[in-house]
Formats: structure tokens, C-alpha cells, sequence
């Protein structure tokens, strides 16, 4: 054999081994078609322990946030419109069906003690303008104020509006729409808001949104996105000061975004973590980052810490409002899911959601350890849709008690008691045994 052919054969197979073959390899895990259909024994019964938060009004509710008492929900208005028109899931039909007048999603707030339901108006908001809601965040600003922060995907292009919120209102202001077109954020998914402090104080509005796709709408550019599972996903960060900015490139089909949020003033500085869903990777990958507007584009103003591989085409991430776990939830069976986005009577698409533990390896996560493992736990794995089809948010609370469940084609949130009642008998009626 001549030898740069021996050369050449020499590192395609090194490309093989070290690339295609992992790359390849983990198509069956997140395929699901490897899964064990079974939560960790302690969630066995969670669904008996649940109930579903206004399930007339709040449907398809992708995303929700809770900050302390108050639930807050970006929701579908219209089913027969969201098919049409959805970017994120290729729906590029701009006339809606043929349908007059803008598209108008909803945003409702609950009450977790009362379980009392808000619809949010939008009273400043221009009634000509679009509004069709995806990822989502809320931080409190001030004691009883809170900022949130949605993606809108106009027609004429999707951007991050600001609304600000009072506590006991029945409305949220609009207070800025924030356009990131011009440098390539034609896909805005989901938006980790930067929490307040001295060093990123409210006025700068920052936050970190990640966009998942780099074709704005070509099919064949999507196909190949989604098919080889191509790095082409990104995340931008985004304040008063420095408008918008790329801080991170290369992620698969960057999702779901989280970081701690707490606004305790002398927080340690490990809580200034971020972390980012790489959904078609099935790895969720942890940075630090500097909150201040004026560090965080210097070269050491976003590091990578830590990336955690899961076996889940992951989605939307949530961090327990003590900051003890990271939710996620996801779709179990993919696969399924165009067929179920069809004929949703006729078709399940799994449920899954796991938690990932951050405090194990030290303090908190980032202070130490932060190249091992973390524990991961499976809180729901639900292949026939029991729980509900397609779910995308999960988080819990260990202290209340709690846990919340929403998705694609959930009808109402769901609310469950995390733990089962002391003196139950949990095995009573699950079996565990493998041998089925
Ligand atoms: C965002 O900016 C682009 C490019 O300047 C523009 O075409 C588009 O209309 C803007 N969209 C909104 C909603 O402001
Ligand atoms: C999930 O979808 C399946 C199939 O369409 C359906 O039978 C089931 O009732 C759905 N689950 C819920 C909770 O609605
Ligand atoms: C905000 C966010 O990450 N939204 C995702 C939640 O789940 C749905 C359903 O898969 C996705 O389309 C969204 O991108």
C-alpha cells in the first residue's frame, strides 16, 4: 500500500474511534431504545400523589418558573395557531391558517397556597403585535417586583420581550423588546435571567438566552441540525450596557437554560453558574460566569466547569428552589413525538424527568470537585404518557414537599407530593422485582 494511503486510512480510523464512534454510539440512549421504563423505586408511586393545576386554562404551558410563593406560566392560547406557526418545531405557516388579527399566547400566574389562578394582561402591550410564547424567566428585582423575561416568536422575527410584574397585580407592563437578529439570534429558546446584585444591578436587565438552531427556516438546514446532531447551537448574554453579545458557540441544539438565582447578598461565588442543555447531545454543560456587564466579555468572564452526560434528549433545566438539585425533563421515546404532535388522542409521547444532584461534591456545586459525577435521580419515566404527553419543565422542592410537572401537551400543571406519606407501604402495590 503507497504510503499516504496508509496514512490517510490511519486517520480516518482515528477520526472513527475518536469522533464517529462515541458520536454514533449515543443514538441509542437517547433514543430511548436502551431505556428501562422504571423510576428510581422512591418515585414509584408519585404518580398517585399528584393532581393538575387548572387544566381548562393552563395547556401546553412549556415553560413555568416559580419564584417563592407564585407560579408563573407561558401558555398556548390557540392549539390549531401554535401548529402553524412555531419555529422551534419547524411550523412556518406565517398565515396562521388564514386566520385575521396577531398571534396572542397568555402568561398566568398561580398562587401555590391558594392555588388561585391570574390571567396576566398585557394591557401596554400593542394589540397588533405578535405574541407567541417559548422559554421563560422571572427573577424579583426588589422585595414584591419582579422582572420576566419571554421569548416572542414575532413573525417578523422572534426577539426577548421584558415585562415587569407587582405583586397582587393582574398585569404585567411591557417594559422592552430586545432584538438579537442582526447577530445571528434568529432562534431565541429558553433565558436564564442574572440574578441582582452589585455587580449586575437591575436597571442592566442581563440575562443569558441560548439559541437552539442557526437556520432561521431551511428545511434541508434543519433536517441536517436535528439528523447529525450538528454543533451548531449557541448562547448569547444580553444587558443595558453591552447589548448583545455570543459568549458561547458550538453547542447541539442548545435548550434549556438554568443558574442559581438566589439574590441573598453575600453569596459565595460558586454561585455564579450557569448551565446549558445541549438537548440533541443529551449533556447538560456547567459554566462559571462573571454577573458583571463590564467583566463577563473578558476572557475569563465565562469558563466552562463541568459537562454532565445523560442518556435523555433533555429539555427545559430548573434549579430546586433551595439550589440542591438541577430538574430536567425531557422526551423519553423521541421518536415518537412528530407522530404524537399529529394525532395527540391516538399517539404517546413519554414523560421523563430526572434530577441532578449539586451539592454532593462539596459545599456547593463549583466550589470543589466539580470534574466527578453527580447522582442522578429518575423521578418520573413514563413511556405510555400517563403523567401527560411530552414533558418538557420539571422542578421540585424538597422542603414543600413538591413537585411540578408541565409539557407539551399537558393539560394543567401537575403537583405532586415528592415523597411518599411516612408509614405508607410503598411496596404494597408496585412491584420491583427485575424478573418481568
Ligand atoms: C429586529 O431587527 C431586524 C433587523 O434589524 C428587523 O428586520 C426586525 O424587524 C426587528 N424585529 C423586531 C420585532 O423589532
Ligand atoms: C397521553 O396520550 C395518550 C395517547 O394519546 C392518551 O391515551 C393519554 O390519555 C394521554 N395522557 C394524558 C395524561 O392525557
Ligand atoms: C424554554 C425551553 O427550553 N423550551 C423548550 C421546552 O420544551 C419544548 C418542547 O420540546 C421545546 O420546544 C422548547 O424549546
Amino acid at each position: 500500500m503507497h504510503p499516504a494511503i496508509g496514512a490517510a486510512l490511519t486517520a480516518a480510523l482515528a477520526l472513527l474511534a475518536s469522533y464517529i464512534v462515541p458520536w454514533a454510539a449515543r443514538y441509542p440512549a437517547l433514543l430511548g431504545t436502551s431505556r428501562v421504563w422504571q423510576p428510581d423505586p422512591q418515585f414509584a408511586t408519585l404518580r398517585d400523589r399528584c393532581t393538575a393545576l387548572h387544566p381548562a386554562e393552563l395547556t401546553g404551558c412549556e415553560k413555568f418558573k416559580i419564584v417563592g410563593d407564585t407560579l408563573f406560566a407561558a401558555c398556548v392560547a390557540d392549539w390549531d395557531v401554535r401548529r402553524s406557526w412555531f419555529p422551534a418545531m419547524r411550523a412556518f405557516d406565517r398565515s396562521i391558517g388564514g386566520r385575521p388579527g396577531p398571534i396572542r399566547d397568555r402568561v398566568y400566574k398561580v398562587d401555590l397556597k391558594t392555588k388561585e389562578l391570574t390571567r396576566l394582561a398585557m394591557a401596554n402591550f400593542p394589540d397588533t403585535t405578535d405574541f407567541c410564547a417559548h422559554g421563560m424567566d422571572v427573577i424579583e428585582v426588589a422585595p414584591g417586583e419582579f422582572s420576566l423575561f419571554l421569548v416572542n416568536h414575532r413573525r417578523d422575527s422572534s426577539v426577548v420581550e421584558n415585562f415587569k410584574y407587582t405583586a397582587g397585580a393582574q398585569e404585567i407592563i411591557h417594559t422592552a423588546t430586545f432584538n438579537g437578529t442582526t447577530l445571528g439570534l434568529y432562534n431565541p429558546n429558553d433565558i436564564f435571567a442574572v440574578p441582582i446584585s452589585d455587580d449586575s444591578p437591575a436597571r442592566e436587565n442581563a440575562f443569558f438566552v441560548t439559541n437552539d438552531h442557526w437556520f432561521r427556516d431551511s428545511v434541508l438546514g434543519r433536517q441536517l441540525e436535528l439528523q447529525l446532531r450538528l454543533p451548531t447551537g449557541s448562547v448569547y448574554y444580553h444587558s443595558e450596557s453591552t447589548g448583545y453579545h455570543r459568549v458561547i458557540s458550538g453547542v447541539v441544539n442548545a435548550n434549556g437554560i438554568a443558574g442559581f438565582q438566589s439574590s441573598q447578598p453575600g453569596a459565595p461565588p460558586s454561585r455564579n453558574t450557569l448551565f446549558v442543555a445541549a438537548i440533541l447531545d443529551g449533556t447538560v454543560t456547567a459554566y462559571n460566569y462573571n454577573p458583571n456587564p463590564q467583566t463577563i466579555l473578558t476572557k475569563n468572564g465565562l469558563t466552562k466547569l463541568k459537562t454532565f452526560t445523560l442518556d435523555l434528549i433533555m429539555d427545559n433545566l430548573s434549579i430546586s428552589p433551595d439550589d440542591k438539585w438541577l430538574y430536567m425533563a425531557g422526551h423519553g421515546e423521541p421518536s415518537k413525538l412528530p407522530e404524537h404532535w399529529a394525532a395527540p388522542d391516538v399517539v404517546a409521547s413519554a414523560s421523563v424527568a430526572y434530577r441532578v444532584s449539586l451539592t454532593e461534591l462539596g459545599g456547593h456545586f463549583g466550589t470543589r470537585g466539580e470534574t466527578g459525577d453527580s447522582r442522578v435521580e429518575k423521578v418520573v419515566v413514563d413511556r405510555e404518557g400517563v403523567f401527560g404527553n411530552g414533558s418538557t419543565t420539571a422542578v421540585g422542592d424538597d422542603e414543600r414537599n413538591k413537585f411540578w410537572l408541565s409539557g407539551l401537551s399537558f393539560k394543567g400543571i401537575l403537583e405532586c407530593d415528592l415523597r411518599v406519606p411516612r408509614g405508607a407501604d410503598v411496596d404494597a402495590d408496585v412491584d420491583y422485582d427485575e424478573d418481568d
